[in-house]
């Protein structure tokens, strides 16, 4: 028996998390998001987006919103630069390691859609400029598991 998520519409409410901070790119980032929500036949209505300030703050609001029974998945999207700060390690590594946190400790999808790059040319090329938008295929692998997750016994 193989389980594998597939990409058809998926049924519950989504939630994205966007910090506001580099906001140039994770507009861009959540435009993504909801287009590929949108064409998965998820209706506005079933999304809700909460802006927090950094990355850093994004883990909490993720898990309070998993643990909240109201969503399928939570999508997380931000974007850390490492040319804009010496603790560029720490603000990636704590939204890393929190998003995976926030994930196993509410049982939902929390997707990591958080840019990590070294220029900000690189992250406006993966936030659909050149390098595809990683705020979409963040949107695309929470269909993926909400869909595999109903699958998945127990
Ligand atoms: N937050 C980001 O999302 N990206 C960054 O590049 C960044 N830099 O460069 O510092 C950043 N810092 C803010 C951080 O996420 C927190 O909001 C702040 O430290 C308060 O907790």
């Amino acid at each position: 028996m193989l389980y594998e998520g597939d990409f058809s519409s998926p049924p519950g409410r989504f939630a994205l998390v966007a910090a506001r901070f580099n906001a140039f790119v994770v507009d861009q980032l959540h435009a993504g998001a909801v287009d590929a929500l949108r064409r998965h036949g998820v209706a506005d209505d079933r999304i809700d987006t909460v802006r927090v300030p950094g990355s850093y703050e994004i883990p909490l609001v993720a898990q309070r919103l998993g643990k909240s029974g109201k969503y399928a998945a939570v999508i997380c999207l931000g974007c850390v630069i490492r040319g804009d700060t010496a603790h560029f390690d720490y603000v990636a590594g704590a939204a890393a390691n929190g998003i995976a946190s926030a994930s196993l400790n509410c049982g939902v999808p929390v997707i990591f859609g958080v840019l990590t790059t070294d220029t900000l040319e690189q992250a406006v090329h993966r936030a659909g400029a050149k390098a595809g938008n990683k705020g979409f295929e963040a949107a695309v692998t929470a269909i993926e598991m909400v869909n595999l997750l109903h699958k998945l016994p127990g």
